[in-house]
């Protein structure tokens, strides 16, 4: 992971300054316009937010019609799958049906680090976290572990999906198999699927029937692929990645909730190329490897770093095959890249 350039003075008083314009009130949202004051507003309304994008997002109201609202300045976070207070405006000029005016307390979230803005959720209400992961462009346990993190931290239970199993040949599949029985037998859930050839497809729906689940993963694992897979009224533009820029074009750039006519929503949300774990302490990131749980704790020093220290149990555990190397290197990686990219200001 390439090492992360500190704020230079300049990059640092902008996020001073646009913080403190946020906390005063001075910036020059629109949510104070006239269409948005309380004489021109009609009766409080519940809804649930489908897709957030910058001051406006877009909310189903209860009768499963979307409209999109402004975002009153004071609610400091709004995301896909939220609920929320919203109420219509009489007259509106432009493309705005009302405004968002509160948000529900959460029932559970999944949060990660932005390097300029602090801890942020992506997304809300859920009650299962679906990390995809790929054949193509690369299968890439370490990237798995750093989501796992994640989610062990969100206290949500994880799905770990491999998608594109079309394109596996024989022998790469058995070498993928036995990476993957590392994972189950830590406990963990662990499906091959592929939208191209519907291996497992059937499974998966079984897993988010009357779910609220959200689909996280590098760009190009076939999140959104998955999600027309599920919900073919989607129609998802797909990231098709022979584009030139590499990035492709129509990868995902906002989280959207989809519901499944049978009960249960899934949140395709846009790829993240390095899932940051600075807001997680070191020992909290431990107990996020769940089959280090039993021997923390154990250890001759309270603070040992589980390296190199004398009578060091999770040491020990991966002498005697309890702890896969594979999941050790990956703690200290994932330590050690928490020490290299750490925003200066955190
Ligand atoms: N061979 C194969 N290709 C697939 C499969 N699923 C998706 N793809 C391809 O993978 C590419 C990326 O798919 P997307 O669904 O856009 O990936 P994504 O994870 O949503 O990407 P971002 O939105 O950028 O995060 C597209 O070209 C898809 O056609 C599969 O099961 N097999
Ligand atoms: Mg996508
Ligand atoms: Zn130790």
């Amino acid at each position: 992971m390439a090492k992360r350039q500190k704020l230079t003075k300049g990059q640092s008083r902008r996020i001073k300054a646009n913080l403190k314009k946020r906390i005063s009130g001075t910036d020059n949202s629109a949510s104070n316009a006239k269409e948005w004051q309380s004489d021109n507003l009609g009766p409080a309304l519940e809804g649930t937010v489908i897709s957030r994008f910058g001051q406006h997002a877009d909310i189903e109201d209860q009768d499963g019609n979307v409209l999109r609202c402004n975002i009153r300045r004071a609610i400091d976070s709004l995301v896909a799958g939220d609920n929320v207070v919203w109420r219509r405006a009489k007259v509106t000029d432009g493309d705005l049906a009302g405004v968002v005016e509160a948000v529900h307390e959460r029932r559970s979230e999944l949060k990660r680090p932005d390097y300029y803005d602090g801890l942020k959720t992506v997304a809300a209400n859920l009650d299962q976290i679906v990390i995809v992961s790929a054949v193509l462009p690369i299968f890439t346990p370490s990237i798995i572990d750093r989501y796992l993190v994640a989610v062990e931290d969100a206290e949500l239970p994880p799905i770990l999906l491999l998608n594109k199993i079309d394109l596996l040949d024989e022998k790469t599949k058995q070498e993928i198999d036995e990476v993957v029985a590392i994972y189950r037998e830590i406990g963990y859930q662990f499906h091959y699927v592929s939208t191209k050839s519907a291996e497992g497809l059937k499974e998966l729906q079984s897993l988010l029937n009357n779910k609220a689940s959200i689909f996280v993963g590098q760009s190009g694992v076939g999140k959104s692929s998955l999600v027309n897979s599920l919900l073919p009224g989607a129609e998802i533009l797909v990231n098709d990645v022979s584009d030139v820029s590499g990035l492709g074009q129509h990868t995902t750039t906002v989280s959207r909730l989809h519901h499944f006519e049978s009960g249960g929503d899934l949140i395709d949300s846009p790829g993240i190329r390095d899932f940051g774990l600075w807001h997680i302490a070191a020992d909290r990131v431990a107990w996020c490897f769940k089959e280090f749980r039993p021997f923390l704790g154990g250890c001759k020093f309270r603070d040992c770093k589980h390296l190199n220290d004398p009578g060091c149990l999770i040491k020990e555990a991966v002498e005697d095959g309890k702890i896969s190397t594979i999941r050790f290197e990956s703690f200290h990686r994932i330590l050690e890249s928490m020490e290299q990219n750490k925003p200066s200001y955190s």
